[in-house]
C-alpha cells in the first residue's frame, strides 16, 4: 500500500502555471434528450497494451472499441495497441449545466499509481486533470490515494452540433509538435472552428497536452428522437451495432449517410423486416427518376408481459424525384443536400419479440 505524494512534481507543476488546464471539460448546451451522445476520446496508451486492455481500463464493451476503430468485430481483443499510436474510444456524454462530461468510467488505483496527477499521464494520456478527478470524486486532499480505492474518471465530451451540422465530438491530446492549423487539417475541420469551439482567441495559446475539442464530420442518420438509440452518431470510417445489436450501421466518407442494416448472426433478432415497397432496411431501389431508401430510425423498448421482450425498429422511407433535385443553389451549406428529398410519413413498426432466456 502505499500513499506517497509527489507534492514537489504539483508544487513545480503549479509554480511553473502547467497545470493551467484545470478543466478539460468541453462546452456543451445541448438539453433534454439531445444532451446525451456517444463521443470519443483519442487515447494514446502510455505502454504497448490490447485493444481488451483498454476496453476494461475505460469499461466499454471490446466491440464498441473496434467498431469505432473501424475494425471488424471478429478482431481479436488480444490484438496489440502500441504505446503512444491513438485508439478512438466511444463513450457515453451526457450534458449539463453548459458542459460535457463522462462519467462512466471508474479506475481501481493500482501499486505504483502514484497519485492523480501520475494517473492522469500514466493511466490516462492527459484526457483529463487530476483536478477534475478530484473534484468529482470529492476527494479533500488530491495526493491521498490508497490501492484498491475507487475513482471515477471525467472525461471531456459534448453533444451540440457545431455550425448547425452533426458531429461526433472528439477529445483531442494536443501533441507537442502541433499547431491549431495543423489538427484542422488532420482532422479535415477549420482552425477558426477550433479556436471557437475551444474558447480560444489566439492560435499560438495552444499548449502540448491540452484537450481540444475536435469535432469530426458525422453522418447524418434518420434516427428519430423517442429512439433509445437517438444521439448514436458516427464519424466517418467507423461502425456501431445498435438496437440490441440486431442492426448495423455504417458511416461512409463517400455519402456521410448513415447506412444500416440489419446485423448478420444476430439469434435474437426478427426475420429480416421490410418497408413499404418490398425493400428490407439499408435497401434502396429506384425506378424512373425515384429513389426510394428504407433507412434505419430507431428502436423502442417497451417492456411487455414478464419474460417477453418486445422492441420496434422504426424506418422511414425516403424519396427523391430528380425532377426537382437538379443542381441546388449552394446558400444553405450542408442542408443543399438535403433538398428535393421528400420525407414520406410511412413508418413502420417492427415487433422484434423474443423469448427470455429465462424460464
Ligand atoms: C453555450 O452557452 C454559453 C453560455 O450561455 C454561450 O456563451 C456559448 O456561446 C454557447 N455555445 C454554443 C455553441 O451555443
Ligand atoms: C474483451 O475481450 C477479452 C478477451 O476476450 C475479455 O477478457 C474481456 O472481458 C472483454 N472485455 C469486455 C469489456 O467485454
Ligand atoms: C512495444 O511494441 C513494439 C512493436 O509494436 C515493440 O517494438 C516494442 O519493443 C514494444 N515495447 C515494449 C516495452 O514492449
Ligand atoms: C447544475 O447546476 C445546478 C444548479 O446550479 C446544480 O444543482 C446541479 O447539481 C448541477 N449539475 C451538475 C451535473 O453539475
Ligand atoms: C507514474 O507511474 C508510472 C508507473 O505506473 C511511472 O513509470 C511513471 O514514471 C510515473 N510518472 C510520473 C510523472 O510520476
Ligand atoms: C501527458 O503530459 C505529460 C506532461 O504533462 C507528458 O510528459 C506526456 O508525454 C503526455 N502524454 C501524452 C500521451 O500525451
Ligand atoms: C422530437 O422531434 C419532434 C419533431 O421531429 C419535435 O416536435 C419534438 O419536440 C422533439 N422532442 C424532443 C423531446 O426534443
Ligand atoms: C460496414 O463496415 C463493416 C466493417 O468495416 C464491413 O464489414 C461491412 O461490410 C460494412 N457494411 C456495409 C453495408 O458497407
Ligand atoms: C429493454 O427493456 C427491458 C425490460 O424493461 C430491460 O431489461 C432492458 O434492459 C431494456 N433494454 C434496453 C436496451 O434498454
Ligand atoms: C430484454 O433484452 C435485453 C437485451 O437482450 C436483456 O438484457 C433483458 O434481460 C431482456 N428483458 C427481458 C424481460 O427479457
Ligand atoms: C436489391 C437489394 O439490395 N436487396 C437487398 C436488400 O437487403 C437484403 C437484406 O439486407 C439483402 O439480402 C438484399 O440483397
Amino acid at each position: 500500500m502505499r500513499t506517497a505524494p509527489p507534492p514537489l512534481v504539483l508544487l513545480l507543476l503549479l509554480l511553473l502555471g502547467l497545470a493551467s488546464a484545470a478543466s478539460a471539460a468541453f462546452t456543451c448546451n445541448a438539453t433534454g434528450v439531445a444532451a446525451t451522445c456517444r463521443s470519443l476520446v483519442g487515447f494514446k496508451p502510455a505502454q504497448n497494451t490490447t485493444y481488451g486492455a483498454i476496453a476494461s481500463l475505460f469499461q466499454v464493451s471490446n466491440s464498441s472499441l473496434f467498431s469505432a476503430n473501424g475494425l471488424l468485430l471478429t478482431a481479436s481483443a488480444d490484438g496489440a495497441v502500441a504505446a503512444g499510436s491513438t485508439v478512438r474510444v466511444p463513450i457515453r456524454c451526457r450534458c449539463a449545466n453548459g458542459t460535457g462530461r463522462s462519467t462512466g468510467t471508474v479506475y481501481t488505483v493500482q501499486n505504483g499509481d502514484v497519485g492523480l496527477y501520475n494517473i492522469t499521464v500514466a493511466r490516462f494520456s492527459n484526457l483529463t486533470t487530476y483536478q477534475e478527478i478530484g473534484e468529482v470524486n470529492q476527494l479533500p486532499d488530491v495526493n491521498k490515494i490508497v490501492v484498491g480505492q475507487e475513482l471515477r474518471i471525467p472525461l471531456p465530451c459534448s453533444c451540440d452540433d457545431v455550425d448547425g451540422a452533426e458531429v461526433v465530438h472528439l477529445a483531442h491530446v494536443v501533441a507537442p509538435e502541433s499547431s491549431v492549423e495543423s489538427i484542422a487539417t488532420e482532422f479535415g475541420t477549420k482552425a477558426s472552428t477550433l479556436l471557437r469551439l475551444n474558447g480560444m482567441s489566439d492560435p499560438k495559446a495552444l499548449m502540448a497536452y491540452q484537450v481540444l475539442d475536435v469535432p469530426l464530420h458525422a453522418c447524418s442518420s434518420s434516427i428519430t428522437n423517442n429512439s433509445l438509440d437517438y444521439g448514436l452518431r458516427l464519424a466517418s470510417g467507423s461502425y456501431a451495432t445498435t438496437a440490441n445489436g440486431c442492426i448495423t450501421c455504417n458511416c461512409s466518407a463517400t455519402t456521410y449517410r448513415l447506412d444500416c442494416h440489419q446485423s448478420v448472426g444476430q439469434s435474437q433478432c426478427p426475420a429480416a423486416a421490410t418497408c413499404p415497397g418490398g425493400l428490407f432496411i439499408g435497401n434502396t431501389s429506384t425506378s424512373g427518376c425515384e429513389v426510394q431508401t428504407c433507412s434505419y430510425a430507431g428502436y423502442t423498448n417497451t417492456s411487455a408481459a414478464a419474460g417477453t421482450n418486445i422492441s420496434s425498429i422504426i424506418t422511414t422511407d425516403r424519396t427523391k424525384c430528380s425532377s426537382d433535385g437538379g443542381s441546388p443553389p449552394g446558400s444553405d451549406g450542408g442542408l443543399g443536400l438535403l433538398r428535393g428529398f421528400k420525407w414520406s410519413a410511412a413508418l413502420v413498426f417492427l415487433h422484434m419479440i423474443w423469448l427470455s432466456s429465462l424460464q
